[in-house]
């Protein structure tokens, strides 16, 4: 077995696959004895190359890592997520799954079985761990040895096939908002929404469909409302059928805010519409009354055409593809169809928006992002993705704290940690994974979010190279040894 040599599997892509067991990181610099609990993170780590000869980095099997922090001492762990795909992959020691999102490229042998990876999110609710992939049910699996239990799916409650890596929290209730889409079968434009309690019992349940099948990676809670947005970033049946790519970029389409009260029905749904957007990713949204504010980190056009080709096959304009911090506003009480107000907020490149979830749902001040800064030398740093951390303050709209990085190394998506039960909102640590391009091994740094321009307050050592992992997650020490 080899894998190719190809772009996804070299440089830092070059699979690692090593599930390993460390006991006490090194360190530079004061581990701050209140963190107390775990960072979960979760990477597409590919066990064999992908029996197309070609592959995504979103296809890669989940890898998911573990850093056990307690008195000032931080522990490693990793583990294979052993999803249905990898067990079978593994007894045939090759791959058995092709293209993503396309189950018409498999091996015959592996039709009808999940293809989930478990490769883009974690994290606990009522006491249960979950890792999730946006094309198939949550994955459960142990918070201490990270052993897999298998598919998830709520007790029964959730009949889904599909679940968002995104679940949205209120941090108030406990409960849990989650959705699916694709929900009734491939390219399917059936969406189906679940609010789960802080127990895990389901509450809420509604079944939708939205004006066209789209990627709907993340979408915002507020108090009273929920939305769904639908870009045109667009699958069809057909062409599936015919081996080809899930996603394909259609500027012809328009963006469609799909609101409906929180606990709502499906008849309440009013659809507003705007201009062609690609969004991943969302701080958080508020509403006062009707009107509901929505920040994200919005594009005009979906990135590059090497990932997302273009349904009319052209090129891309690549300032389109620019993620900014955006707001839109939407206002329920008016007509369906309507137009939402779009307005960008900073012009900079922006992604991986995080608040403090302390306020989700609720208005949120602070946000902070992955950013791409200048470098002394004036070029602009954008060699290997993010270089910095920016915190931002949506009240007066500027950036208020920053890190940059020298030369050769980036950051994965920070988490962020309350200093406390008490710290007012954004007080506390970033946990940010950061590649460096030198050594090719990774290093976690803990950044003071009072003061981000001091650089690390802790830097830990790893002697591995991590593979970039999307999303994670912080689970306080208490909530860990929950049941
Ligand atoms: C994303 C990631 C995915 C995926 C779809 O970050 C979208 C966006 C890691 O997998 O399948
Ligand atoms: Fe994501």
């Amino acid at each position: 077995m080899r894998f190719p040599d190809q772009p996804i599997y070299s440089g830092w892509d070059a699979p690692s696959r090593v599930e390993a067991d460390i006991m006490e990181l090194e360190a530079d610099g004061e581990i701050p004895l209140d963190l107390r609990g775990r960072y979960y993170q979760v990477a597409p780590d590919s066990q064999f190359p992908n029996r197309t000869g070609d592959d995504v980095m979103f296809n890669g099997d989940g890898m998911l890592r573990m850093f056990t922090f307690a008195d000032g001492h931080v522990d490693y762990r990793s583990r294979f997520v052993h999803t249905e795909k990898l067990k079978l992959e593994r007894a045939a020691r090759r791959s058995l799954y092709g293209a993503y999102r396309n189950p018409y490229t498999d091996h015959h042998s592996v039709s009808g079985r999940s293809r989930g990876t478990a490769n883009t999110n974690v994290v606990l609710h009522a006491g249960k761990l979950l890792v999730f992939k946006e094309d198939a049910r949550a994955t459960w699996v142990d918070a201490e040895t990270l052993e897999t239990h298998g598919e998830w799916d709520f007790d029964g409650q959730v009949s889904s096939p599909t679940l968002t890596a995104h679940p949205r929290f209120d941090p108030t209730t406990g409960e849990m908002f989650t959705f699916g889409y694709e929900a009734k079968g491939l390219a399917s434009r059936d969406v189906a929404y679940y609010v789960l309690d802080v127990h895990g019992k389901l509450k809420h349940e509604v079944w939708f469909e939205a004006p066209y099948t789209s990627l709907i990676h993340d979408f915002v809670v507020t108090d009273d409302y929920v939305v769904f947005p639908v870009e045109p970033t667009t699958t069809d049946l057909d062409r599936l059928k015919a081996g080809g790519r899930h996603w394909l970029w259609d500027p012809t389409k328009e963006t469609y805010l799909g609101v409906m009260p929180r606990y709502g029905t499906a008849d309440q749904i009013r659809w507003y519409r705007g201009p062609a957007r690609s969004t991943y990713h969302y701080f958080n949204a508020y509403n006062e009354g009707t009107v509901i504010h929505m920040d994200g980190c919005v594009a005009e056009a979906q990135t590059a055409s090497f990932m997302y080709p273009d349904t009319l096959g052209e090129e891309r304009d690549l300032t389109m593809t620019v993620r900014r911090i955006t707001r839109w506003t939407v206002d329920y009480s008016a007509e369906d169809g309507k137009a939402f107000e779009e307005r960008v907020l900073k012009p900079e490149f922006a992604e991986f928006p995080l608040i403090d979830d302390r306020v989700e749902t609720f208005r949120h001040r602070y946000g902070f992002i992955g950013a791409r800064v200048l470098n002394d030398d004036g070029g602009e740093q954008n060699f290997r993705g993010l270089n910095s951390v920016q915190r931002y303050d949506f009240q007066e709209q500027r950036v208020v704290g920053q890190y940059g990085m020298p030369m050769g190394r980036s950051f994965q998506e920070p988490v962020f940690v309350p200093r406390g039960d008490d710290a007012t909102e954004g007080d506390g640590y970033l946990l940010a994974l950061v590649n460096d391009w030198d050594t090719m091994l990774n290093d976690l740094l803990i950044l003071d979010t009072a003061n981000l321009a001091a650089g690390p307050v802790a830097t830990l050592h790893l002697p591995l190279r991590l593979r970039g992992g999307p999303h994670g997650s912080w689970v306080p020490e208490h909530l860990v040894q929950a049941p």
